[in-house]
């Protein structure tokens, strides 16, 4: 059994140029070291108010380096939910402010990626064990907006979901050709003003639903059937909308009642192939939620990002809210809470996306729980950008590692 030796904090930078902090843990027997696991924390910019809080870079890395240190040293590193729940007791807040979300994640990650380099496999096969695994469908982001373009359009993401692939391999291998189709359409149309944080294009478009069809437009460019081969999905993201009681869509210069805001995405449903949609209403609207997921839950995946902040209490009482659960280890802090979340969301009948935030790094951790737990679904931004190509490329390494004994590739979840 391999011992954690060491615990070691550095501060480093993400993909928007801010410091975050990565983590190190070695392990080994005795004093022979064995193996080193290195994570870092990810960045979110439109968060959940009930997301556990991160410190500055600089307090993670002292709390890593001191407290953490301290108390972690000679813990068993394959006993993932011991070593967690040491950080949950230590941290001893109700919001991970002592010792940091981030500083917390990256620990927790840091030490199962250490834990399985000791036995010389790598995460997902560790954390899979003799399970049969299948690779995600990925939703990917074409068009961004919302906080990560400042608000250039008010929904945040629209993504395209290879529901019709046959591999993620081919996912990839379309969604390459999508996402050309879409900065060949913008370029022409002289809407294209770059991209967003997490690599989408970042278009001016006049109103939110034009956004829709110019991304049906760019899954036809590229020679595939928009609804069968390629669905969309949204994360509309409506607590940074949500004022007063009301949705402000600054875009379109209106601001909507719930009720306006679920007959858009009914209208919406109708209009448009779209399989998923996240946070479709705020994080602390819970009676629009369950409006909308009793009126459409049975035709598009409904998503809570802010509305359930990976908390496997917050699935538990949903009471007919959403029917989908996005994964995102730093909004909880640990990886054990974060696979609770995944658990509560099974017993609920709910699926799981598991999910990187709009700061991200070369960090790979996320491809693998979602691997690794049989999740089914990754979402992790757009088809540019090192940051995001990192985790589709490992995905790409996982299938082919895996071959013949992959379960098959989950195609059947958006099929109608
Ligand atoms: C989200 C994420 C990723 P952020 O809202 O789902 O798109 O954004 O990390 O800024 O919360
Ligand atoms: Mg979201």
């Amino acid at each position: 059994m391999a011992r954690i030796l060491d615990v070691k904090g550095r501060r480093v930078w993400d993909s928007r140029g801010r410091a975050t902090v990565e983590a190190e843990v070695t392990v080994g027997r005795g004093t022979t070291r064995l193996a080193t696991g290195r994570a870092i924390a990810p960045v979110g910019a439109s968060t959940g108010s009930r997301e556990a809080k991160s410190l500055d870079a600089s307090g993670a890395v002292r709390n890593i380096n001191g407290l953490i240190r301290d108390a972690l040293r000679s813990l068993s590193a394959s006993d993932q939910k011991a070593v967690d729940e040491r950080l949950i007791e230590l941290d001893g807040s109700s919001d991970k402010s002592r010792l940091g979300a981030n500083a917390m994640v990256a620990v927790s990650l840091a030490c199962a990626h250490a834990d399985a380099a000791s036995e010389k496999i790598p995460l997902w096969k560790r954390l899979a064990g003799n399970a049969r695994v299948a690779l995600p469908v990925p939703q990917i982001q074409i068009f961004g907006g919302g906080a990560h373009a400042r608000a250039r359009v008010d929904i945040q993401d629209y993504m395209v979901v290879p529901i019709g692939a046959g591999s993620f391999a081919e996912a990839l291998e379309w969604t390459a050709q999508i996402y050309a189709a879409a900065g060949a359409r913008l370029a022409k149309k002289g809407t294209l003003q770059g991209v967003a944080d997490e690599g989408g294009y970042w278009p001016a478009f006049k109103t939110n639903e034009e956004a829709l069809t110019e991304l049906v437009g760019a899954i036809a460019d590229a020679g595939l059937e928009p609804g069968v081969d390629v669905g969309i999905a949204l994360d509309v993201a409506a607590t940074q909308l949500y004022r007063s009681g009301r949705y402000h869509l600054a875009l379109e210069n209106r601001t909507l009642a719930a009720a306006d805001m679920q007959a858009m995405y009914l209208r919406w449903l109708e209009r448009y192939p779209i399989v998923s949609i996240e946070d479709p209403f705020a994080e602390n609207d819970a009676p629009a939620m369950q409006a909308f997921t009793k009126a459409a839950g049975d035709k598009v995946q409904i998503v809570g990002d802010d509305f359930f902040v990976t908390s496997a209490d917050r699935v538990r009482s949903a009471n007919g809210a959403c029917n989908a659960v996005l994964l995102k280890p730093n909004q909880i802090g640990t990886l054990t809470e974060t696979f609770a979340c995944r658990e509560a969301a099974k017993e609920t009948g709910y699926r799981a996306i598991v999910s990187a935030r709009s700061g991200e790094t070369e960090d790979v951790s996320i491809v693998h729980l979602a691997v690794g737990w049989g999740v089914g679904q990754l979402k992790v931004g757009s088809f540019s950008r090192s940051e995001r190509m990192a985790k589709w490329n490992e995905g790409l390494r996982i299938e082919e590692a895996l071959g013949a004994k992959a379960l098959p590739f989950p195609r059947k979840l958006f099929k109608k």
